[in-house]
């Protein structure tokens, strides 16, 4: 009661005069909050792709007791009312920071609202936001997503000119999907692509999207698909049907999680681009800062590669994910 009536502001100048009058006492030292862990809620939007398990992987490894971390970890299942949840729950426990990777841009307003009013500092990871709140996060780490999509448009219009494009997108009104799209279609021209459905980011819905796509544009001589997992699935659609992938159709992805480099090796993907899941460390480094008080960048871009079927096993074999 004593800590939500001063809010965090008013604790933390008593702090400052307690701690101030324990050293005038004695005379000088520190004392009092040295060695604090600081408690981190973090709603994680799911388990979907085997991108979402390396960056859930690199969160845990480095949000640690070890690096002053007190974790609260959730995962949504890909579900936004469960983010919202946790998010909510994080404000009761009234956590010091609050990290999370929203499932969809939109329909935040209301608790990224509700945890302003708790002040409590956000720190967005990896899926950006749409929102009317002023100010609703401190920093946000993620990967260029329309840069992706133009660096795929781009090997695309240089090897594939004339490609019959279905477009294999991912969890429709997330940052990355719309990002992607735009960068994408903006390189090859929306006369190149004959289609377009979701494959929600996971194998086995793109799997179905590409089933469907194969007796709707029997023409396709292209998959673009957003991330790995849902290439994976096409290689299955597509070898179900009789057809060779990576020669009767060309897949293009992103991620480049091992299983999509060893299928790009396999000359079953025909190009990857790269979108770097691992950056715990860097979100650690972010949180000590924000809740030190200090400035930080608004951004962080994480950077990425790309790969083409020239790729060799020691590289794959020497990657983090
Ligand atoms: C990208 C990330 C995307 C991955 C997918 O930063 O948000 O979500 O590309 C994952 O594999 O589902």
């Amino acid at each position: 009661m004593f800590r939500k009536t001063l809010g965090k502001s008013g604790i933390a100048a008593l702090a400052a005069v307690s701690v101030l009058s324990i050293a005038a006492c004695s005379g000088g030292g520190g004392g009092g909050g040295e060695g604090d862990l600081i408690s981190v809620g973090f709603s994680q939007l799911g388990a979907e792709s085997g991108w979402r398990t390396a960056n859930t992987e690199s969160v845990k490894a480095s949000l640690t007791e070890e690096n002053g971390i007190e974790l609260t970890f959730v995962d949504a299942q890909q579900k936004q009312e469960n983010q919202i949840k946790a998010l909510r729950d994080f404000i009761a426990q009234d956590v010091d920071v609050i990290a999370f990777s929203p499932v969809i841009e939109t329909g935040w307003d209301e608790v990224l609202q509700e945890i302003k009013d708790a002040e409590i500092p956000v720190v967005l990871v990896d899926r950006t936001v749409e929102t009317t709140v002023e100010d609703p996060y401190v920093t946000w780490i993620g990967a260029d997503f329309r840069l992706e999509g133009e660096m795929a448009g781009k090997w695309v219009k240089e090897n594939h000119p004339d490609a019959k494009i279905f477009e294999l997108q991912g969890t429709l009104g997330s940052g990355a999907q719309v990002d992607r799209e735009e960068g994408f279609d903006a390189v090859v021209g929306a006369d190149a692509i004959i289609g377009k459905a979701t494959g929600n980011f996971t194998r086995a819905e793109g799997k179905t999207a590409v089933e469907a796509a194969l007796q709707a544009y029997p023409d396709m001589t292209m998959i673009f698909a957003h991330n790995d997992d849902m290439g994976l699935g096409a290689i299955e659609a597509i070898e179900a049907a009789g057809k060779v992938p990576g020669k009767d159709i060309i897949i293009v992805t992103v991620d480049a999680v091992r299983d999509g480099l060893q299928a790009l090796k396999d000359g079953k993907f025909n190009f990857v681009v790269e979108c770097n899941p691992v950056f715990g460390d860097q979100i650690v480094d972010l949180i000590k800062k924000v809740h030190a008080g200090e400035e930080v960048a608004k951004e962080t871009i994480v950077v990425d590669a790309t790969f083409d079927q020239s790729i060799t096993q020691e590289t794959i074999d020497a990657r983090l994910y």
